[in-house]
């Protein structure tokens, strides 16, 4: 089974434990209690024929825990950043995560998520400015809006971020029709040339 380290990223409160909550184990929780230093969850899924375990990094955006960000992002293959559409100040604080995560020797993939889209009539962030923030600062396609509280698009945005970490790590077997690893030469499971 492949197995991915994919973080979560985000100012405080913007709902990173609360997505992860909704994909994880479909509850909603109006009251999450805020997440001390980091917290981890693991779930499997399968994702164009590959069965994956995800292993979800959930860091507290809290000031304070900042300095550990950079050692949490060891090993990841993937990158959640979450902005919380009704708060437009926390779009600002995306190059924040996003330095750290560039500066990390792997090619981490990068996918944006609004938060909140349910309360509609609260939204300070256009699309227009998530689109903007995508292309400035190389993110994987377009920004997902999502709701932890209806679960509104939840599922679409790890499957997003899944989908294009296979698309980077593995290639089509011409022979077999299976997927393997870019790193090795051969198939590894009919054994025609890459
Ligand atoms: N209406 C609405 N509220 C949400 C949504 N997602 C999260 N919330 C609320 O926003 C608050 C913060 O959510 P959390 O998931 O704890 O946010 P967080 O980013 O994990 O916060 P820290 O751990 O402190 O960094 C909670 O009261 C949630 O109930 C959503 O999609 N819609
Ligand atoms: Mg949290």
């Amino acid at each position: 089974m492949l197995k991915y380290k994919i973080v979560l990223a985000g100012a405080k409160n913007v709902g990173k434990s609360s997505l992860i909550a909704r994909f994880c184990d479909n509850i909603f929780d109006e009251h999450m209690k805020d997440t001390i230093g980091v917290a981890f969850k693991r779930k499997h899924i399968s994702v164009t024929g590959e069965e994956i375990e995800l292993n979800i990094w959930d860091f507290g955006g809290e000031e304070k825990y900042r300095a550990l960000f950079p050692s949490y992002v060891q090993g990841a293959s993937g990158a959640l950043i979450l902005y919380d559409l009704t708060r437009k100040e926390t779009v600002d604080d995306i190059l924040n995560w996003v330095r750290i995560i560039d500066a990390n020797p792997n090619d981490i993939v990068k996918v944006l998520i609004g938060t909140k889209c349910d309360l509609v009539n609260e939204r300070q962030v256009s699309k227009e400015q998530s689109q903007e923030v995508c292309k400035n600062f190389n993110f994987c396609e377009e920004a997902i809006e999502t709701s932890a509280k209806t679960g509104e698009n939840v599922e679409k945005a790890f499957l997003r971020v899944c989908k294009t970490i296979l698309d980077q790590k593995l290639v089509l077997c011409k022979s077999c029709g299976k997927r393997f690893s870019k790193k090795l030469k051969f198939c590894q499971y009919c054994g025609a040339k890459a």
